[in-house]
């Protein structure tokens, strides 16, 4: 066990800098102005606080998924009406990225909804990579669950970044997802990582979980050594059907707040404000920009619901004075 300290900043630091979960609570509970400021702060001392980094999703494979997180509308054992659909022509993708592109969007997400892939799908997206590394492009793939080796084709493929959410603390895991362990999860990671890939891993909040359990989240993922290049933070989207349809929503303020504790945390993250934007209106957002959120999903779909339009969101950002974020020139 290693010797824990804490210093000033109620950080507590040993040889890699570390967060306890009492130490997140501790951030959860201070005043909101207080740790909205502090968040604030810390987003200034590593980014411009008016720049947004746009990322737009595909879902290149559609439904039918073996897997039953409870909150996910493409569990094939659900009935959510989502239509599923195949694995999408190299062709189509990149009409949907070339798109994207020509709407702002610097990073294009392909998303399958897989246990894992096969490896012939992932024959196929290793296609697709190339070709919307051709557009100029950052590229990001969430595919599930990796077998050795894939991790590195998809970097030859010239993958810049890997998404697989962790979703929600270790010891909530068993009660949201039981196809799978937590465990599992970290492993893929650990090969994204290996392999040399950016790695994109945030979690889901609003799932009925207590606020411990969303400090444990947050500490689970800032304690990654190191913590991950981009941490999405989804709100739950409810889809009737899934297990999760009808939790008790999630106070806007306290998942502003979940965004402030990611910041203060991970500082040179990329934090998302990722699914739920569109049930959260304007004002709940520009708070989650204030509480160092600087990265969103853009673009009228998520992978199977909705998110606000493009001219909602450039609607925004002239309100809110934001511009989009350039990765060339940051
Ligand atoms: N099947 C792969 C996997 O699960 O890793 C990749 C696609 S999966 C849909 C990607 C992520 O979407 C999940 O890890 C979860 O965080 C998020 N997600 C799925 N359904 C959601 C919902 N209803 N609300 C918020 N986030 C959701
Ligand atoms: C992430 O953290 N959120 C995105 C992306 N990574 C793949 C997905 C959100 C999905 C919301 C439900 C849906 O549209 O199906
Ligand atoms: Fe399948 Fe991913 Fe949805 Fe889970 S989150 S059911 S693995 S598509």
């Amino acid at each position: 066990m290693d010797t824990i300290t804490h210093n000033e900043a109620g950080r507590v630091s040993a040889d890699t800098p570390r967060w306890s979960v009492a130490a997140i609570e501790e951030l959860f509970a201070l005043p909101f102005n207080d740790l909205l400021f502090r968040a604030q702060q810390v987003h200034r001392e590593h980014f411009n606080p008016n720049a947004v980094q746009l990322s737009t999703l595909l879902s290149i494979k559609t439904g039918g998924c073996s897997e039953d997180c409870g909150y996910c509308p493409q569990a094939a054992r659900y009935h959510t009406g989502v239509e599923n659909q195949d694995t999408l022509s190299v062709e189509e993708v990149v009409a949907a990225a070339s798109l994207a592109r020509e709407k702002g969007a610097t990073r294009f997400c392909m998303g399958a909804a897989w246990r894992g892939p096969k490896q012939r799908d992932l024959d196929k997206v290793v296609e697709m990579v190339k070709a919307v590394r051709g557009l100029g492009m950052e590229t990001c793939a969430t595919l599930g669950m990796l077998k050795p080796g894939q991790a590195g084709q998809l970097r030859d493929a010239g993958l810049d970044y890997y998404n697989h959410n962790i979703d929600t603390a270790a010891d909530n895991y068993a009660k949201i997802i039981t196809t799978r362990e937590y465990g599992d999860r970290i492993d893929t990671l650990e090969q994204v990582r290996e392999a040399g890939l950016h790695v994109c891993c945030g979690g889901i909040v609003g799932m009925g979980e207590t606020r411990t359990a969303r400090a444990t989240l947050i500490a689970q993922l800032a304690n990654m050594d190191p913590y991950p290049e981009s941490v999405p933070i989804n709100n739950l989207v409810q889809v009737p059907g899934t297990p999760l349809h009808g939790t008790e929503a999630l106070d806007p303020l306290e998942f502003v707040r979940t965004i402030a504790c990611a910041r203060i945390t991970m500082p040179k993250a990329m934090v998302r404000l990722s699914a739920g934007r569109q049930e959260m209106g304007d004002a709940i957002q520009a708070l989650c920009f204030l509480a160092g959120a600087n990265s969103i999903f853009y673009g009228e779909k998520l992978l199977t619901t909705g998110n606000p339009d493009a001219d909602n969101d450039q609607a925004l950002f002239a309100r809110l004075g934001l511009r989009p974020m350039n990765p060339a020139l940051s």
